[in-house]
């Protein structure tokens, strides 16, 4: 993992996340970051730590850190688990640490960003693992992994004696496409107190060479566990290069990349509701959906006829748990 002004130690197949840091050496480590990810073509804007290309796909503003405006910036509301567009969604303060994940593309593949919210800077207390789940197997990620394919930056957090961590992992389209399904997990815990006590999951998957997140959306008054998962088929595909136009969203980010039979306008909506569990996977299966229009994205012909298939991905409340 590349790191700019921190140091690790590894335990285990776990991360450590130390940080030798000041406040003010701090502040580089953000300018040295946002300057990183200007390069590409994928400018991060508001500073942030969420580019052009996953502020698109997430609805939330590229030219502001706070969309919302409650105080939090969008990348803190991924590692708290609330809506970064909904000012009435807030963070629970008695929770300490927090772990959220989104996903985007960009012309060196798929990104993954794990964002860890840490209510203290004593990261050399905080533990945080991250592995793939595919072909029915658990596969933490090494720290050889992480040091070729992820880089890590820090960010303000809404305490000022915390952090929002970001670790940006790069995955080749192939590993997704050679497994079909491929959910990304990672969970975090304070060193020494047993079992982590955040977690969070991002599920991937192939469809015609199309790398596509299967992205949980809210639905107003559902209960998650008891009444299944709604979810929309992201397509990540890399915007042009040279692209994002700075405007409103309206257009850049779907590229030209999806296949002509993929319907423009639309996206795959899907609920889907748990039929099994087996160790620390469960099998979901698709129980209704359609393409639905006025999304920025890409329907495929396949959306309705994925009814009543299944798949298997991590409940992030097992990893919690195990
Ligand atoms: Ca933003
Ligand atoms: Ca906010």
């Amino acid at each position: 993992m590349r790191m700019m002004n921190s140091s690790s130690s590894f335990v285990g197949g776990a991360i450590q996340i130390g940080l030798r840091a000041s406040l003010i050496s701090l502040a580089i480590v953000i300018g040295l970051d946002a300057r990183a990810q200007s390069q590409g073509g994928h400018p991060d804007v508001d500073g942030d730590g969420l580019v052009f290309a996953q502020e698109h796909i997430l609805g939330t503003s590229p030219i502001s850190s706070d969309s919302d405006h409650d105080g939090y910036s969008d990348l803190e509301e991924i590692a708290r688990h609330t809506s970064p567009t909904n000012i009435n969604s807030r963070p629970d303060p008695a929770k300490r640490l927090g772990v959220g994940m989104a996903a985007h593309a960009q012309s060196d593949g798929v990104h993954v960003l794990v964002s860890v919210f840490m209510s203290d800077m004593n990261l050399r207390a905080k533990q945080l693992e991250i592995g793939l789940y595919g072909h029915n197997q658990m596969l933490p990620l090494s720290n050889t992994f992480l040091a070729q394919h992820a880089t890590l930056s820090y960010h303000a957090a809404s305490l000022a004696s915390g952090c929002v961590a970001l670790i940006d992992i790069v995955l080749d389209p192939a590993m997704v496409q050679a497994a079909g399904h491929l959910t990304v997990w990672a969970r975090a815990g304070i060193v020494g107190s047993g079992a982590p006590t955040a977690a969070a999951t991002i599920h991937l998957l192939s469809i015609s060479g199309v790398i596509v997140w299967a992205m949980p959306v809210q639905r107003p008054g559902a209960s998650e566990t008891k009444d299944g998962a709604d979810l929309v088929y992201m397509p990540l595909i890399p915007a042009p290069s040279g692209g994002g136009s700075g405007g409103n969203g309206s257009g850049s980010g779907g590229g030209g990349g999806a296949p002509g039979t993929w319907e423009p306008g639309q996206i795959c909506f899907q609920h889907s509701t748990t039929v099994g569990a087996d160790g620390a996977s469960t099998v979901n299966e698709v129980v209704s959906a359609a393409c639905v229009a006025g999304w920025d994205g890409f329907c495929p012909p396949s959306c309705t006829s994925s009814v009543g298939s299944t798949f298997r991905t991590v409940d992030p409340l097992v990893l919690i748990g195990g």
